[in-house]
């Protein structure tokens, strides 16, 4: 009786819980909690234990608080495994897909995890695809998805096109081992750039977002500033524009270079050759090719310089073409080396303090600091800023350029010639062209089997589905054969649970405006470009058509996120041949000394992201099997601050079960006395009456009712948060002996003490471990003879209360930074953070710690025994 059986107490509550839902009703409004859904892989890793443990944390907590909450789970599940599995076994993707989904739905519910699984979706189900199909006409008909033709990886023996994974780093495809080519095919885009400005500046409305995260979005959309110059070319074909965020380096332009793709390059037959060899040449290089006989006219000065196809410029960017500037900038100055050998090179800015560099050839003044060179007409001796005002005016003026923005981020390539994900819902006729699959024939169901043979796409292999009538004029037509990235799946589910069953709508304007934006988002950092920017993307978009309300981030979907650290495990190898070794050939008895069995050695230890071909994964199921989720929750929590990686040591686990175990027979012993005394609620004794004991642990249980608050709603330091229950623990566990054994009547503390301290610990700690705690508070109800009424009562959360005084309080006065400021009335047998908080609410605490010193902590509080100072 005195130790709890795990998972037996699991499956006992969660049964429990399933039947009878946590009583009262929420009165704060609402908290929508997601994690990223994952790909049913078929079995829940460490990495989403993490995930979806630290979402039930919070949303356990936020239904305490009493908000109501949103917290669903779903299935990224279209996908290549699931098509390949599929060809593999020769099986349908969706039976194996199902089953994946079943066997990691029952793990996730043996974590404890309380999602709300009547808003569970699947992309790859018709219910919810049709809606993505829905979509993609919207993005359609509103100018934003259009076809065009792009280059694809072209397996020219499977005759099959290859996502970049699959192609080798020689070039080679995975499967067929040939040689991988590029192919031009008509493509579906979804036009991301239209919003990359919006998407660029409300990265200013996502405060509550990592920075690091906003950084790479930010470097993905890729702004710049910078200026279009027109350049006319002296064969009398028209002119050439560059683009170059520099336009104070237009008097040192010494030659232009354009990308092989470029229209001037494509449209000289005599080049063809040249340009399909800079077609393959590696961007690095410095390996250029003068056009003969072409000079471009420098706008202000009439000057005449070559032009170069150069392999460092980018054709898909900008203008696909650059100014050289060979003394400012390092590519142009490596390339002017290498392809106009010992032609002086013309410096036109000077950094302000050392004059000499404008002469001396040391290679290009890149920084855009110092001024216009005085040997520059005109422009000479401006800064930098003025020169760039000036030139860019001058241009203007004769037409010939004009201030201008750019951006690095490309429009989406949607179209994947796979099987297993949503048909693009398009039909292609030889008279009407391309017709939108009518609304109400939607879902354009996939064919249930993948054709094997045959060649192309898999779709395209399947007559039968191909063959349509054109909804247009009836003739036959074909449909699209390609089916849309799985990242279009993810772009807007989590709308879709605010909605999950509407059949009729992607999700109503008003379930949608009510729960969008998610308040918290929690998912891995490998997501923190793609799937975060298209998901912007998409709720702007619906935003704009006006299907959501855009709520108060300006259609931004997400107002907070976390990105998680990876999970990594102890690895072993053969110091010898570096051969990872399999968990059964180490001998761990001891498991600060691991052993080779076969030769006694020590074995390399590390520790590196989780994989099968490591043999350092730890499998979740196994965990919760032998110590209940309770404590595998705790210790994921316990091992590592939120963001940073988690090195998973199964060894450390004891720690957690320890405390579980003393938690467990302390509260045994508590209802013993509970029940002798028959004590029959939690109210705590007066203050007045309450010993310096008592006083002493009240004011320790308010202060960590704070601290888990402060960590469940604001800074998530959740590892923290289990050593802060293990503290609280111990100290209700010390005062409680102690008032046993002690005749001082100061030490003693009442039963009704120990039980109010016990239950606050056991409500703030419910949401990591919710059976213990749920058992334990079951246990203390029924002690006082009360019947059992769920821990997780809405909106039960306890509230901090004052801290109480031990003695009189007396006055202390307050030095800040050694000089005296002012006095205030603390009490002594105060810990120095009791200390500091108490300064910290005084007016003047606010005055000279806080709004003075903004974003000052303080670094130590210093009471001198027998002074009544504080520094
Ligand atoms: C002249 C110049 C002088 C430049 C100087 C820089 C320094 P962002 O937008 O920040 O990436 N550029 C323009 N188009 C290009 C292309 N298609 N491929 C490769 N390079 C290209 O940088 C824009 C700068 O990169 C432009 O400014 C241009 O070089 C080059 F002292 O123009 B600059
Ligand atoms: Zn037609």
């Amino acid at each position: 009786f005195s130790t709890l059986d795990y998972p037996e107490l699991d499956d006992k509550w969660r049964s429990v819980w399933s039947e009878n839902t946590a009583p009262g009703t929420p009165s704060r409004g609402k908290f929508y909690c997601l994690s990223m859904f994952p790909y049913p892989s078929g079995n829940l890793h460490m990495g989403h234990v993490r995930v979806y443990t630290i979402s039930d944390v919070i949303a356990r907590f936020r239904r305490m608080q009493g908000y109501d909450v949103l917290h669903p789970m779903g299935w990224d599940a279209f996908g290549l495994p699931a098509e390949n599995a599929a060809i593999e076994r020769n099986a349908d993707p969706s039976i194996w897909t199902k089953q994946n989904i079943a066997n990691m739905k029952n793990q996730i519910q043996k974590m404890l995890v309380s999602f709300d699984w009547d808003r569970e979706l699947s992309t790859c189900s018709p219910d919810y695809y049709k809606h993505t199909q829905k979509l993609f006409l919207d993005l359609y008909k509103a100018n934003y998805a259009y076809r065009t033709e792009a280059s694809v990886n072209w397996d020219p023996i499977d005759q099959t096109v290859l996502a970049n994974e699959q192609v080798d780093s020689e070039g080679r495809s995975w499967r067929s081992g040939a040689l991988v080519e590029q192919k031009l095919l008509s493509q579906w885009f979804f036009k991301v750039t239209e919003l990359a400005d919006e998407l660029e500046k409300d990265l200013e409305l996502l405060g509550e977002w990592p920075s690091a995260v906003t950084t790479q979005q930010s470097n993905w959309i890729g702004r710049s500033h910078g200026a279009e110059v027109e350049f006319e070319l002296d064969d009398g074909s028209g002119s050439l524009t560059v683009y170059t965020t520099r336009p104070d380096t237009l008097p040192g332009v010494q030659f232009l270079a354009v990308a092989s793709t470029h229209r001037i390059c494509i449209s000289r037959p005599e080049l063809s050759e040249q340009v399909s060899k800079m077609m393959v040449a590696n961007p690095g290089s410095n390996e250029g090719f003068r056009i003969p006989d072409l000079h471009a006219i420098h706008p202000l000065t009439g000057e005449k310089v070559p032009v170069f196809m150069a392999p460092y410029v980018l054709g898909g960017y900008a203008q696909g073409a650059v100014m050289g500037v060979p003394a400012h900038d390092t590519r142009d100055y490596g390339f002017w080396k290498r392809n106009m050998r010992g032609k002086p090179v013309r410096h036109v800015i000077v950094p302000l303090e050392d004059a000499a560099q404008s002469t001396t050839d040391g290679g290009p003044y890149t920084a855009k600091a110092g001024s216009v060179a005085s040997s520059v007409p005109k422009y000479g001796g401006m800064t930098l800023d003025e020169a760039v005002t000036a030139i860019v005016a001058d241009l203007e003026g004769r037409g010939k350029g004009r201030l201008t923005t750019n951006f690095k981020i490309r429009d989406w390539l949607v179209s994947r010639q796979r099987y297993w994900g949503a048909p693009i819902p398009m039909i292609h006729c030889d008279s009407c062209g391309v017709v939108p699959v009518p609304e109400e024939n939607l879902p354009v169901l996939l064919p249930e089997k993948i054709k094997s043979e045959g060649s192309g796409s898999p779709l395209a292999r399947d007559e039968e589905w191909v063959n349509v009538a054109c909804p247009k004029c009836k003739q036959p037509a074909k449909r699209d054969t390609d089916t849309m990235d799985t990242f279009v799946d993810s772009s807007w589910y989590y709308f879709r649970y605010a909605d999950a069953k509407n059949e009729k709508l992607p999700f109503s304007y008003d379930a949608a405006s009510t729960f969008v934006p998610v308040d918290l988002y929690i998912g891995g950092s490998e997501h923190a470009i793609l799937h975060l920017l298209y998901s912007r993307f998409f709720g702007k978009f619906l935003m704009k058509q006006g299907h959501w309300s855009g709520g108060d981030l300006n259609g931004e979907p997400f107002r907070k996120l976390i990105t998680l650290g990876m999970v990594h495990g102890r690895t072993f190898t053969d110091p010898h041949t570096g051969r990872f070794l399999k968990p059964e050939e180490v001998d761990l008895s001891d498991p600060a000394k691991p052993v080779i069995k076969a030769t006694g050695e020590t074995p390399r230890i590390s520790s590196e992201k989780m994989s099968k071909s490591k043999y350092n994964g730890a499998d979740p199921d196994d965990c919760i099997s032998k110590y209940g989720a309770d404590a595998t929750r705790a210790h994921v929590l316990f091992q590592a601050p939120v963001n940073d990686t988690l090195e998973w040591d199964e060894h450390k686990i004891v720690g957690i079960q320890r405390w579980l175990g003393r938690l467990w027979r302390h509260v045994l012993s508590v209802c013993a006395d509970v029940e002798k005394e028959g004590i029959t609620d939690f109210t705590m004794p007066a203050a007045e009456s309450r010993t310096e004991a008592e006083i002493k642990l009240w004011n320790d249980v308010q202060d960590l009712v704070g601290k888990t608050t402060t960590a469940f709603e604001a800074d998530y330091s959740l590892n923290t948060s289990v050593s802060n229950y293990n503290k609280l623990t111990n100290s209700i566990l010390d005062a409680y002996k102690k008032s046993r054994d002690s005749k001082n009547e100061a030490e003693k503390v009442r039963t009704v003490v120990v039980l109010n301290a016990t239950a606050r610990l056991l409500q703030i700690a419910a949401p990591v471990i919710p059976a213990t705690a749920e058992e334990c508070w079951k246990a203390l109800l029924e002690a006082q003879g009360r019947p059992w009424t769920s821990v997780f009562e809405i909106g039960s959360w306890p509230e901090v209360e004052p801290m109480q005084a031990l003695s009189p309080l007396t006055d202390h006065v307050v030095f800040v930074n050694a000089k005296k400021r002012f006095v205030t009335k603390l009490d002594e047998n105060w810990s120095q953070e009791q200390m500091v908080d108490a300064i910290l609410q005084t007016k003047d605490g606010q005055k000279w710690l806080v709004e003075d010193a903004a974003g000052k902590t303080i670094q130590r509080v210093i009471v001198p025994k027998g002074r009544k100072n504080v520094s």
